[in-house]
């Protein structure tokens, strides 16, 4: 997945047409991103989800003369305080007021911003998969404590068969797709990582949010590290930070450093984002913060084969079915 436009301030640092990176069909002649301009070919079939807190809406549709279901998710994108000079030029009056009531000192309006002011960010993903669907849909949320053996006997099977594949993962690490977007890299076949903009991320600072892919292919999650991924751990701490304070000047006491069990992809990764936005997936039934992982490993370098850890399942997934048919999830 990735970003089809993105807002092109002077300090950001994603261009302003990000190619698209799904996986391999990226390449392929027939795709999607290859000549879209606008969403006039795109049907609705539903909508998926509605947040109206993260202000996303996302569709479920076809494209004409398209195989295949399609994916459109729609946000609306955070304001960049950093550029407060460029806010007097969207101050116009070709920029209209539209009172909606007036009481005492408070007034209400709709304010018709410039097209640049009111980007949405948009992402497709054609051609979409069941799993795709499922997991863009709104679902209930259950929270199951993972025992080691509960991980071993019912959710590790259930991950091999896992068909959200990994290709733009490995797209990434062999510089396939995305390469112009690498912020950092370190290549080192044990300890190295590659560092770039999240999918979700819209270029402003104030909303950080970068991903450290790590090079190895062996570590599916957090649930595999071990002592001996100690220096791979501190190596992406180390020099992560570093390459967002030379890029970006943020201090690492101002960043969220932190990996998401489970995660949405088994090829470990590590997420960077600045700790004054709450970026999806940092409540505390998902994120572990990087350095308490790392403490927890030096105290004990089977930490993670031996602690329950909760995670969340959603209603509509397989290993919610699982679950349930091992007994380990109880629903009325
Ligand atoms: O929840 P989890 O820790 O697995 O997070 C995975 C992250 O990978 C999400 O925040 C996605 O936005 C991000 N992501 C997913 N895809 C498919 C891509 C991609 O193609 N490129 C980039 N840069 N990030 C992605």
């Amino acid at each position: 997945m990735s970003a089809l436009h993105s807002v092109d301030s002077a300090e950001s640092p994603i261009p302003k047409r990000i190619k698209l990176d799904i996986d391999e069909k990226t390449t392929s002649e027939d795709s999607i991103h290859n000549d879209l301009n606008d969403l006039s070919s795109f049907n609705i079939k539903s909508v998926l989800s509605n947040n109206t807190n993260l202000k996303r809406l996302i569709l479920r549709g076809t494209f004409d003369s398209k195989e295949g279901d399609a994916v459109v998710i729609l946000q609306k994108t955070a304001f960049e305080e950093e550029d407060l000079a460029s806010y007097k030029n969207h101050f116009t009056d070709t920029n209209p007021l539209e009172k909606t009531f007036q009481n005492d000192i408070y007034g209400d309006y709709k304010y018709f911003a410039d097209k640049d002011l009111s980007v949405i960010k948009t992402t497709v993903i054609h051609p979409a998969t069941e799993k795709h669907i499922i997991k863009f849909s709104t679902q209930k949320l259950y929270i199951v404590d993972e025992t080691p053996a509960i991980y071993k006997e019912v959710v590790l099977p259930q991950l091999t068969d896992e068909s959200l594949h990994l290709q733009w993962v490995y797209n990434i690490i062999e510089h396939k797709s995305e390469v112009e977007r690498i912020i950092f890299e370190d290549t080192d076949p044990d300890n190295g990582f590659v560092m770039l903009p999240d999918l979700k991320w819209n270029g402003h600072i104030n909303t950080l949010y970068l991903l450290a892919v790590i090079n190895r292919r062996d570590i599916k999650s957090m649930r595999d590290l071990t002592g001996n991924h100690l220096e791979l751990l501190r190596n992406i701490k180390k020099k992560g930070v570093e390459a967002i304070k030379a890029k970006f000047g943020l201090d690492e006491s101002r960043l969220r450093i932190y990996l998401h069990y489970h995660p949405s992809f088994y090829h470990l990764h590590i997420h960077f984002g600045f700790l004054q936005h709450d970026a999806p997936g940092i409540l505390t039934e998902k994120a572990h913060l990087l350095s308490q992982v790392i403490n927890n490993i030096e105290l004990l370098p089977d930490y993670y084969q031996k602690a329950t850890i909760p995670f969340v399942v959603r209603e509509n997934d397989v290993l919610c079915k699982k679950l349930q048919e091992h007994g380990v999830l109880n629903i009325s």
